[in-house]
């Protein structure tokens, strides 16, 4: 078969990109590996940028965001005995949204099946082709079995950071920068309502602990762990109990509540940048060209960005055959990948017990400082508001 734009994978970034694509009238098909039950049912992010709400209300996605998600003016930073809040609307004049990823990920599906959007799902040997020339094609087994091609003007590397595209970039021009932290986090979900009006980033001795949420009723929240931590080694009374020491140290007149947990799991922490973001005509969004560590609550917003600068370039090469914006993609996306990839490395490295002494010294130095002084404040705020898209 044949389409404009063949996007690989159905994560927010391959999502959101074949919206944007479609509401300037240009078509695409999208190939994903998983089932749209996986997919829909994934536990992600949960902080919206400002600028990523903005976006997707301008397309058609943001009433339900409004209606059920959380308008935060900013966060709670911690040290044993100090909790300071940011604000954030005060600090930079924007504000975050807490609502799930799997929300904005069944909000885009629900658009996209709406829009009678081609999807392919449950394929299997997803293989890129002939990228260096205007006639791409994608191959992929069915989930029937039955071997596909889609040939296309353009293919979109969208499929995280285990997919097939960003291997697709030659050896010889790809340059890649990784760093893998010597920690980890353990996540849980919990049906018991927050016990704190916004996020809780707290540093401890015994190690980081942060509070989030999904709605009054459902708390998100993680701790520090070893790398390797195997999740059962973690009952929900040793979950409650860690992060009651760590979320409580020193705050007068707070507890936190617990609840039952109904997902738990660890999740491994690095940074990582590939460039370019752009190789003949495979472009690269989210994931597949950079990881961040989620202590930023950068991953989800990062890829919103890649595709907002995407999808113009992209509509500009095969509407009008202007390829000045598709040349620009992978410079102008990777200012801003650099920019959060910076902040998510601060917040996590000023966060997270490294057990090395002068590094506890530096790191609440620096949280005193943050939490003391507007300059040191409305830096964290501007970059964990985010920049406005394009910047
Ligand atoms: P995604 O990984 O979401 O989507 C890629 C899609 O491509 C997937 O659906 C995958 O199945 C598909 N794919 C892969 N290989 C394929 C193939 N061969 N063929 C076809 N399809 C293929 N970010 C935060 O800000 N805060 C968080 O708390 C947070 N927690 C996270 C927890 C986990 C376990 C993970 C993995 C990530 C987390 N992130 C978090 C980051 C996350 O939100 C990502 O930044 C975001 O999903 C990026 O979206 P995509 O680029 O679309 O990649
Ligand atoms: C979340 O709610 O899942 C979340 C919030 C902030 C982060 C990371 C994750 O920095």
């Amino acid at each position: 078969m044949r389409t404009e734009v063949a996007v690989i994978g159905a994560g927010p970034a391959g999502l959101l990109l074949s919206h944007l694509l479609a509401e300037q009238g240009v078509e695409s098909v999208v190939i994903e590996t998983r089932t749209q039950e996986y997919v829909l049912s994934r536990i992600r992010a949960g902080i919206l940028e400002h600028s990523t709400v903005d976006l997707l209300d301008s397309v058609g996605l943001g009433e339900r965001l409004r209606r059920e998600g959380q308008e935060h003016r900013g966060i709670h930073l911690q040290t044993p005995g100090e909790r300071h809040h940011l604000d954030f609307v005060d600090l930079c004049g924007r504000s975050v949204w807490v609502y799930g990823q799997t929300e904005v990920t069944r909000d885009l599906v629900d658009a996209r099946e709406a829009a009678g959007q081609q999807f392919f799902y449950g394929v299997t040997e997803t293989a890129l082709h002939d990228i260096e020339t205007d006639s791409p094609y994608v191959t992929f087994v069915d989930a029937d079995g039955t071997e596909q091609r889609v040939d296309a003007a353009v293919i979109a590397g969208c499929d995280g950071s285990f997919g097939p595209s960003r291997a697709a970039i030659p050896d010889s021009v790809r340059r890649t920068w990784e760093r893998v932290y010597p920690y980890s986090w353990l996540g849980i979900l919990a049906d018991v309502a927050p016990s704190t009006d916004e996020l809780i980033y707290a540093w401890h001795p015994d190690g980081f602990a942060m509070h989030s949420m999904r709605s009054d009723t459902v708390s998100r929240l993680y701790l520090q762990v070893p790398n390797g931590t195997d999740v059962a080694d973690w009952s929900d009374d040793r979950v409650w109990a860690a992060l009651s020491t760590r979320l409580g140290a020193g705050i007068d007149d707070w507890t936190l509540r617990s609840g039952p947990i109904t997902e738990k799991s660890v999740l491994p922490m690095r940074s990582y940048v590939q460039t370019p973001m752009r190789h003949g005509r495979l472009f690269l969004a989210g994931d597949a060209a950079h990881i961040v560590p989620p202590t930023g609550a950068k991953g989800l917003n990062l890829a919103v960005a890649d595709v907002a600068l995407l999808a113009p370039a992209l509509i500009s090469l095969l509407r009008k055959n202007d390829d000045t914006l598709a040349d620009a993609y992978s410079d102008s996306a990777l200012r801003r990948v650099w920019r959060c990839t910076h902040f998510s490395w601060w917040m996590t490295t000023m966060l997270h017990r490294s057990g090395d002494p002068f590094d506890a010294q530096l790191q609440l130095s620096q949280l005193r400082w943050v939490a003391s002084s507007t300059a040191g404040a409305t830096g964290l705020a501007e970059n964990y508001a985010g920049l406005p898209i394009g910047l």
